[in-house]
C-alpha cells in the first residue's frame, strides 16, 4: 500500500505474475496505488506477529517494505516509532521461517545505515558498501535499518532464508507522499513550486542553507533494482542508489524549471537537516549485477513535478481516489482513476 511496494506490485502485475498478495496497515482509500487482480489487505499491522503468520501463509517470495517512515522531517522527530519498525522485521522473519516456502525475502534497508561521520561535508566522498561500519548510523531510523540487515543475515545463515538486502538511497516519482509531513525532499519542492505559483508568492522555503547535498533515485531504477538485487546470488546489502549528486538548492532549480519558474528563496536554517552530504558508490552493484540506476534527475523530476500538479489540481477539485465494494466478506477496490490517485 506504500510507494515503492504498490509500484513494485504494479510492476509485478504488469509482468504477467498472478498470486501477488499485497499488505498494508493503512484503510484501502490511503493506499498510494491499488492494483487490480491482486489481493489487497489493508488494515493489517504488520508489527504484530500473528498478522505476519497469516499474511505469510504460503508465499514464496516476501518484499518487505514495510516502515514507519518518511523524509527528515518526520524521521528527525519520530525516532522511537521508526525503531518500532524493528518489530515488522522480526515477526517477518519469523513468519518466513515457519509458514512460508520462501525462496527468496528481501528487505528494503536504507543510505541511513550509514556511518555518519562520513557524510560531514557536501563533497563527500559517496558511500562505500563497507562505510555502515564501524557503525553510527542516523540516529533511530538508520540504527534499527541496520539491526534489521543484520537479522536478516542472521536468518540466511541460521535457518537459511535466502535473504536480499538493498540500501536505498532517496527514491522520488509519481504517487510518492507529497504533502504532510512524510514528503522527502523531491516531492516537497515539487509542491512549494506549484504552491508559490498558484498562490502567486513567487516564494519558496528551503530547510537548510541548500548547500547540503544527496543523490535521488527514480522509482522505476528502484524497482529494476529491487527484482534484479532479490533474484541475485548477491548476499551482502548493496547500494541501491543513483549517484547524480546534486545539492538542494541545484534539485529546487530542477524543480522550478519543471514549473518554468523562478522563485525567491527563504532559508530556514532551524529546520530538520540530516546529514551534510551523502551519495552512493555504485562500484559494487556495477561489478556483481552489471548494472546500476541511471534515469536523469530532471527527467525523473519532470515527471514526478507533472504528477504532483495533477493531485493538487484534482484535490481542489475534490476528486475521489479509490473505489471500494464489499463481496461476500472481502472487500474489492479499484482505481476511478489511476493519475488521480494521491
Ligand atoms: O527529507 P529528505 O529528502 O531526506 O531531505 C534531504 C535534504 O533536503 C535534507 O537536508 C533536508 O533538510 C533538505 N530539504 C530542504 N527543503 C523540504 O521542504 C526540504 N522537505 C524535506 N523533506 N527536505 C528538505 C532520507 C530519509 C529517508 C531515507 C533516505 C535514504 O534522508 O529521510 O527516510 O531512508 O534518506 O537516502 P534525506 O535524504 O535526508
Amino acid at each position: 500500500g506504500g510507494f515503492i511496494a504498490g509500484a513494485l506490485t504494479r510492476r509485478f502485475k504488469e509482468n504477467g505474475f498472478t498470486n501477488i498478495r499485497a499488505v498494508d496497515i493503512k484503510p484501502i482509500d490511503q493506499w498510494y496505488q491499488v492494483v487490480e487482480g491482486v489481493e489487497s489487505v489493508p488494515d493489517c499491522d504488520l508489527q504484530i506477529k500473528e498478522n505476519c503468520y497469516k499474511v505469510c501463509e504460503g508465499a514464496v517470495e516476501i518484499y518487505n517494505l514495510a516502515a514507519d517512515m518518511g523524509g527528515m522531517g518526520f524521521i528527525e522527530n519520530n525516532k522511537a516509532r521508526c525503531m518500532l519498525s524493528v518489530l515488522i522485521n522480526t515477526h517477518m522473519l519469523m513468519a518466513a521461517k515457519d509458514v512460508g516456502k520462501v525462496e527468496r525475502y528481501f528487505y528494503a534497508s536504507s543510505a541511513c545505515a550509514y556511518n555518519t561521520t562520513l557524510q560531514q561535508d557536501p563533497n563527500c566522498s559517496a558511500l562505500k558498501e563497507e562505510d555502515a561500519y564501524p557503525a553510527m548510523a542516523e540516529d533511530g531510523y538508520g540504527w534499527e535499518k541496520l539491526f534489521s540487515e543484520r537479522m536478516c543475515r542472521h536468518y540466511r545463515e541460521d535457518y537459511g532464508i535466502e535473504t536480499r538486502v538493498a540500501r536505498f538511497h532517496n527514491v522520488y516519482g509519481p504517487y510518492g507522499t507529497w504533502d504532510g509531513g512524510r514528503e522527502k525532499a523531491p516531492a516537497a519542492l515539487c509542491r512549494k513550486v506549484i504552491i508559490a505559483k498558484d498562490s502567486g508568492s513567487n516564494e519558496m522555503e528551503i530547510w537548510g542553507d541548500g548547500e547540503q547535498s544527496r543523490s535521488f533515485m527514480y522509482i522505476d531504477d528502484c524497482l529494476k533494482g529491487i527484482d534484479m538485487i532479490t533474484h541475485s546470488d548477491v548476499l551482502e546489502p548493496l547500494n541501491l542508489g543513483s549517484s547524480e549528486l546534486v545539492t538542494i538548492n541545484r534539485l529546487a532549480d530542477i524543480a522550478e524549471e519543471a514549473g518554468g519558474t523562478k522563485l525567491k528563496r527563504d532559508y530556514k536554517l532551524d529546520a530538520p537537516k540530516g546529514v551534510r552530504g551523502r551519495n552512493s558508490d555504485n562500484t559494487k552493484i556495477m561489478e556483481l549485477l552489471g548494472w546500476e540506476p541511471s534515469i536523469p534527475l530532471t527527467e525523473g523530476m519532470a515527471k514526478t513535478y507533472a504528477w504532483i500538479d495533477r493531485q493538487s489540481e484534482d484535490r481542489k477539485a475534490g476528486k475521489q481516489k479509490v473505489s471500494c465494494r464489499t463481496k461476500g466478506r472481502r472487500k474489492i477496490c479499484g482505481r476511478i482513476d489511476l493519475g488521480s490517485y494521491a
